[in-house]
């Protein structure tokens, strides 16, 4: 049997999701989409998981399509909108959208989709030897799985522009400095520092992160007075969890407080 392409590890409180595709650097093929899609379903299904790390197998963290599925005959044109409809769409819109963090612990060279993919998480910490390749001007396509969108805000836009057309590779120190990324550490770190964010995250207020993540996302297009009529109705939301009660009844007792992470 053909190994899985996504190994799952149930940890207290978070998963880790594991591309497992070393040979192709964990380049994306159907059955990793499909396999990424329903682990992240369990994952989200799962009341006790707060917490999502993404990491690879082996020496890259994820090098985008496998173009080995994009080998066309002469004069033939390959259709992508359905594999970017069907697959890399949902992918980023669900990243974007669970009730909990995502940490992107990536472990190598992330090059076209798979420089996007841990864009599209939460929290992205990358081993110092690894490297963010906007690969995509190199084969004559455009960048996506949100490419152009993460790009231009949170490296701004002449930055966005170098990295999408000349599609260099940007050490992790320097996605780091840019602001494309939370932080670079030494690779022997990686996997602790992404284990300790995630642990931190299955004890967090769930609900309210959730809500952050969401807000967050508004404010790219919101302007300001509708932004904070959001907030007002988010804050109402937060309000209404155990956990503000909690996080309140703690402070004041000058404790460490015990966040359930639910609704009621
Ligand atoms: O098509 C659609 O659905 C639309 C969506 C598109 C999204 C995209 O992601 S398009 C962009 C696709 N990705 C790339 O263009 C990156 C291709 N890879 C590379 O440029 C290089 O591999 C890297 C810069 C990432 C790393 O280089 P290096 O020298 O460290 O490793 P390598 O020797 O090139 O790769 C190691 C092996 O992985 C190698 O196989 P081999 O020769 O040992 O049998 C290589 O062919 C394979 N590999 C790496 N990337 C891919 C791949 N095989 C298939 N597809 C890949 N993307």
């Amino acid at each position: 049997m053909d190994e899985a392409p996504v190994l799952v590890s149930v940890r207290a409180g978070y998963r880790v999701l594991t591309l497992n595709r070393p040979q192709r650097l964990n380049a994306v093929n159907e059955a990793l989409h499909i396999a990424l899609a329903s682990a992240l379903a369990e994952a989200e299904a799962d009341p006790s998981c707060r917490a999502v790390m993404l990491t690879g197998v082996g020496r890259g963290f994820c090098a985008g399509q496998d173009l080995t599925d994009r080998l066309a005959k002469p004069g033939e044109k390959r259709a992508l909108d359905d594999a970017l409809g069907k697959y890399y769409n949902p992918l980023v819109r669900k990243l974007r959208t669970l009730r909990f963090p995502v940490v992107a612990a990536v472990n190598g060279v992330a090059a076209g989709a798979g420089a996007n993919l841990a864009l599209a998480c939460d929290i992205v910490i990358a081993a110092r030897s690894a490297a963010f390749i906007q690969a995509f001007a190199r084969i004559g396509l455009v960048p996506d799985c949100g490419g152009t969108w993460f790009l231009p805000r949170l490296v701004g836009a002449a930055r966005a522009r170098g990295l999408s057309l000349l599609a260099e590779p940007l050490t992790a120190e320097k996605a780091e400095a840019w602001g494309l990324i939370w932080k670079a550490v030494d690779d022997a770190m990686l996997i602790p520092e992404a284990e300790k964010l995630c642990a931190h995250f299955a004890s967090a207020p769930t609900i309210g992160l959730g809500l952050i993540k969401g807000a967050l996302d508004a404010a790219e297009t919101n302007d300001l007075s509708t932004q904070l009529d959001l907030e007002r109705t988010l804050q109402q939301e937060a309000a209404g969890t155990p956990d503000f009660a909690e996080g309140v009844r703690a402070f004041l007792e000058k404790r460490t407080p015990s966040f359930s992470g639910r609704r009621s």
